[in-house]
């Protein structure tokens, strides 16, 4: 019996060091695990991310379902859309998204950060190529394009530029890198999706006071969203528009065309076309300015 009852008290003095010994050994286990996790994410993410250099670099992702690749200064490899990351690095650099005739894109500046931020290409749910140290963005061949502002407060002026349109402009107060589109039919400015916690004030300006623009090639399709909204056109340009976007449509945006002159006879106004039926806060037709409405509207 006495060696029965020290068996037991050698049981109870040695129990806590075999759970200890237990514990570090399941601890250890998880350790590890989450170590190989850790280092599978970030060789993922190495792998993913391609780099441009310490130069000026023109980046062009070329979109394709099957074989997209990536050109950078005129070298080029096939790239996984999923997960790809670009990095401009230093220099004054250009990311160029080519869809080949891809139906939708978006661009998606990060939310006060001037040269980083996301493109979908083709649907919503598509994985977003991430891009930083980036200082212009281009977007080529896209049957519809948006530019989705991060902020609630935007900005945007809206300027032709050779082979193209440029948006440039701010969200929050931080500017974003500027977008230029080209064989786009269709550019929706949507400065509404991420209105809330904030004003949703926004002011967008198609061309430039006293000069000549021709933004008609493209249409522009503007969702304000919220706030106190305003959309002015200045100086010579044409345009095509529609408003009726959002669930607000264009009902908290005041859209004035043209501009006052004290020239005798004043120079020919702006030129806007409005596409569908319009639901605005007001509409100021200025100078020699001339809108067209829809037909039976
Ligand atoms: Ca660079």
């Amino acid at each position: 019996m006495q060696s029965l009852a020290a068996s037991a008290r050698l049981l109870r003095a040695i129990r806590p060091v075999i759970s200890n010994i237990h514990t570090r050994s399941w601890w250890n286990r998880r350790r590890a695990q989450f170590d190989w996790r850790c280092e599978s994410l970030e060789s993922r993410q190495y792998l993913s991310t391609i780099y441009g250099t310490t130069g000026d670099d023109q980046i062009t992702l070329n979109y394709s379902t099957t074989n997209p690749t990536v050109t950078i200064n005129g070298s080029s490899q096939s790239v996984n859309l999923v997960d790809l990351s670009i990095d401009g690095l230093a220099g004054n650099d250009t990311f160029i998204v080519n869809g080949h005739g891809a139906r939708i894109g978006w661009y998606k500046p990060t939310s006060n950060q001037s040269h980083a931020g996301n493109f979908i290409i083709r649907k919503s749910t598509s994985s977003p190529v991430h891009f930083t140290n980036i200082e212009s963005v281009q977007a080529i061949d896209f049957w519809k394009f948006a530019l989705v502002t991060p902020g609630s407060a935007d900005a945007e002026a809206v300027n032709p530029v050779t082979g193209g349109i440029r948006i440039t402009g701010s969200s929050g107060g931080v500017t974003f890198a500027p977008l230029t589109v080209s064989s786009i039919t269709r550019l929706v400015l949507d400065t509404a999706t991420n209105d809330a916690g904030g004003s949703g004030n926004d002011s967008i300006t198609l061309g430039t006071s006293g000069t000549t623009a021709d933004l008609s090639a493209t249409t522009l399709l503007v969702n304000s969203g919220v706030g106190s909204n305003t959309l002015n056109v200045l100086g010579q340009t044409s345009a095509i528009i529609n408003t009726s976007f959002g669930s607000q449509l264009g009902t908290l945006l005041s859209v004035t065309v043209g501009e006052d002159s004290t020239q005798t006879p004043p120079p020919t106004g702006a030129n806007v076309q409005f596409l569908s039926t319009q639901v605005l806060d007001s509409l100021y037709i200025k100078g020699s300015s001339q809108i067209v409405l829809p037909a039976n509207k």
